[in-house]
């Protein structure tokens, strides 16, 4: 890797189109460039893992060009921001790459499979770090749901009192048979974590988010129903994995997380519990926010006039008109291209963010190995 140079981060001119790059040509790469596309970007690149696969995805999601490697994308000055999208344990070299070539960087989650490579990542970009002042953000894009806003702007407001418990889940179907496999199942390009840093990693950053609160120890037990898959024969990495916590502030929680749960494709359900009012927010329903207390439930509803500032301003499309997934990402991208620009904008999820996940990830894969509490190194927010 080469070392870091300090550099003034290229900041395009507020006539100018910010210039996006992609590394990776998978499901993920699609997301990214649509949110670019949305957000008025210009797509100047794409690197896959071959210049034929970077040939096809290019023209695929309409890029003007593919690179035939990862340092003709770098050296490409039309290119401001980097967005990473490939297997995770390619994330570290890659991102740190792209910020000693003075780029941007979106990198997909987790940042690393290691927290110390996390925290390399993240000093870079920290004040006083090589790269400060670059912006470098993590795609946890379930913080750009309008309710996800609404309902931490209820916790910040004092609304909803202290928060006493938490609860979530966050299901998956898509590893569900022996036949179902991908590259997150092998460690070496996965991690050591699979279900956990790949969707748990969402689910525990939501709550964080929302409550302000964080996770103090954690206690975990995991399992790997399927020993083996496709093209993998000794599969290591957990099916499912289930999270006793404490938090900072004193609040209990239980967490289930699984990639083996038949008939749920991307449900990320949270619940929270404060002594005013409980709160929550289900993925797959992401149009409303359950409010209960103890006179009685409301339903909030998507609706820019009824919702808190930060959660109205995300609303893109009026009341009545399904907004989800790829809205939450074009929010997010959105957002990082103001931060390019020089803009702060609340909420918006940066390496520091990535290397809490992992740190948090690490620690319920040691609690669960060693039957024990394990607590959670804090201090990085
Ligand atoms: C696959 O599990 C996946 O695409 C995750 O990698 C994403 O982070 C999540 O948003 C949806 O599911």
């Amino acid at each position: 890797m080469s070392p870091l140079e300090p550099a003034q981060p290229p900041v395009p001119g507020a006539d100018e189109r910010v210039g996006v790059a992609v590394v990776g040509g998978g499901f993920m790469a699609t997301v990214h460039s649509r949110a670019a596309r949305a957000a008025r970007a210009r797509l100047v690149g794409l690197a896959s893992s071959s210049p034929e696969r970077a040939t096809d995805a290019a023209s695929r999601l309409g890029f003007d060009r593919a690179y035939a490697s990862l340092d003709e994308l770098l050296a490409d000055d039309a290119v401001d921001v980097v967005h990473v999208t490939t297997p995770n344990a390619l994330h570290p070299a890659q991102a740190e790459a792209a910020l000693a070539a003075g780029k941007h960087v979106v990198c997909e989650k987790p940042l690393a499979t290691t927290p110390d490579d996390a925290a390399r990542l993240a000093a870079f970009v920290a004040p006083g770090g090589a790269a400060a002042g670059r912006t470098a953000t993590v795609p946890f894009v379930y913080r750009y749901h309008p309710m996800v806003r609404e309902a931490r702007a209820r916790v910040r407001s004092g609304e909803a009192g202290t928060v006493l418990t938490w609860h979530g889940s966050y299901l998956q179907d898509w590893l569900l048979t022996s036949a179902d496999d991908d590259w997150r199942v092998d460690p070496d390009t996965g991690g050591r974590s699979r279900a956990f840093a790949d969707i748990g990693s969402h689910l525990v950053d939501l709550l964080e988010f929302v409550t302000g609160d964080r996770v103090r120890r954690v206690a975990a037990t995991k399992r790997t129903f399927l020993p083996e898959r496709a093209r993998h024969r000794a599969v290591e990495t957990e099916d499912a994995v289930a999270v006793t916590l404490e938090t900072d502030g004193g609040a209990v929680g239980a967490l289930l997380v699984s990639q083996v749960a038949p008939g749920r494709k991307n449900r990320l359900h949270l619940e929270i519990a404060g002594t005013g009012e409980s709160l929550a927010f289900d993925q797959e329903q992401p149009e409303t926010l359950w409010v209960g207390r103890r006179a009685g439930t409301t339903i909030v509803p998507r609706d820019a006039d009824q919702l808190a500032p930060d959660a109205a301003r995300l609303v893109t499309v009026p009341a009545g008109h399904a907004q989800g997934y790829q809205d939450a990402f074009d929010g997010f991208v959105a957002d990082t291209y103001a931060a390019v620009r020089g803009a702060a904008p609340e909420g918006l999820p940066r390496f520091a963010d990535g290397l809490r996940a992992a740190r948090v990830t690490e620690a319920v894969m040691d609690a669960a190995d060693a039957g024990a509490w394990i607590d959670v190194p804090g201090g990085e927010r």
